[in-house]
């Protein structure tokens, strides 16, 4: 069956040289080749890229229009991928042995070929660019393994911003930085309010939605220099690189105000959510070690200013930026560590805050 033979496409100009080919071939006996003859290049090419397939090509190096490795390189370029067995004359053994270093599976030298040997060369020449094939595309699908690996050492699955041991790596490399080159780096951290209660309320896959919410929301505000992450259950980090604490503070105060801003869908219609931000920032070596405390502390005081406000680190304390949005629905009333500082308060804060914010105890 012609099917089953192995199609041999013999690229070669001398009309002798070829039919020693098909002699060679013949003498087997056993009808396991079929060989098809094309006596240019882009004859072979043209052949190989529209004829039925071809499981080999052998080719002579020196063709019409066409030299030595050369000859070699187009037909890899703009041939298949097709195992490759090149023909040589007796002088050009060197090469030919170049030739297999560039993508040949074999060379034969003209004149010495005898059935057997061209039989052989031809077997192994498919055999090894088929397990070559094979090493490719495993070697393919580790490389996608261990770049997904990667991945999810570093990502946070559910929001898809870079997770916590992410950060820690960022922020030691960056605390090294500030210690060789000086510089700034601020770090905000936000908190999502009353996060329980949406949880309680809408129940947690709400509440995984809640927080890839807000993610994406401060993906979008933050800069292509900040590294953004999830630090932990409903709490975001924002590593700033070279900023000062009033423009991390602007900048914390301004994603407090977009996650205020963002709707949020629910069955039952539009919802928001806030967050508490706390805001710190060194400009030495020294100062970094404790930035993380600093802005812990910061955030600490955002939550008992009543919420939904933006607290930068000071040596002297803390002092609110921006507002605290419906301060009455966003804890107890009656919990005096929840009533905002008079400083803290800015009018308006219902005016930006389009829909009803999460958490404040509505009906599920
Ligand atoms: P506060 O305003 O003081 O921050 O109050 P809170 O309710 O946000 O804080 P609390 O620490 O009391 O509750 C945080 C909740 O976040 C409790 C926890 O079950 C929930 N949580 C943590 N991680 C996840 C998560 O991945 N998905 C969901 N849906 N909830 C989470
Ligand atoms: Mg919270």
């Amino acid at each position: 069956m012609d099917a089953k033979k192995i199609q041999v496409l013999l690229v070669e100009d001398n009309p002798g040289d070829a039919r020693l080919i098909q002699e060679a071939l013949a003498e087997r006996g056993d009808g396991a080749f079929r060989l098809h003859w094309a006596k240019t290049l882009a004859e072979g090419i043209r052949r190989l890229l529209t004829g039925p397939d071809v499981d080999l090509v052998l080719l002579d190096l020196s063709l019409p229009g066409t030299r030595g490795l050369d000859t070699l390189a187009r037909l890899l370029d703009q041939g298949a991928d097709v195992p490759v067995i090149v023909l040589t004359g007796l002088d050009d053994e060197a090469l030919a042995v170049e030739a297999v270093r560039r993508g040949a599976q074999d060379y034969l030298v003209k004149g010495q070929t005898s059935g057997p040997l061209l039989a052989r060369a031809i077997r192994y020449a498919i055999e090894r660019k088929e397990a070559q094939a094979e090493l490719a595309a495993a070697n393919a699908r580790l490389a996608e393994a261990n770049r997904r690996l990667a991945e999810l050492a570093t990502t946070d699955d559910l929001t898809g911003l870079w997770n916590r041991r992410h950060f820690f790596e960022v922020f030691e490399h960056e605390t090294r930085r500030l210690a060789r080159t000086g510089g700034d780096l601020a770090l905000v951290m936000l908190d999502v309010d009353h996060f329980k209660r949406v949880n309680d309320t809408w129940g947690h896959p709400f509440g995984d939605r809640v927080l890839a919410h807000v993610a994406a929301v401060l993906r979008r505000e933050a800069r292509e220099v900040d590294l953004v992450a999830r630090f932990g259950g409903e709490e975001f980090v924002v590593l700033m690189p070279g900023t000062t604490l009033a423009q991390a503070a602007t900048a914390g105060e301004r994603f407090r105000r977009a996650i205020e801003a963002a709707p949020l869908r629910r069955d039952d219609g539009p919802a928001s959510v806030t967050v508490s931000v706390g805001v710190a920032a060194c400009a030495s070596p020294g100062e970094a070690a404790h930035l993380l405390r600093h802005v812990d502390e910061a955030l600490y005081a955002a939550k008992r200013a009543g919420r939904n406000c933006t607290m930068p680190w000071t040596p002297e304390g803390p002092a609110c930026v921006g507002e605290v949005a419906g301060a009455t629905t966003q804890g107890p009333a009656s919990d005096p560590a929840h009533a905002p500082p008079a400083s803290c308060i800015t009018p308006g804060a219902s005016a930006s805050t389009p829909a009803a914010p999460l958490g404040a105890g509505r009906p599920p």
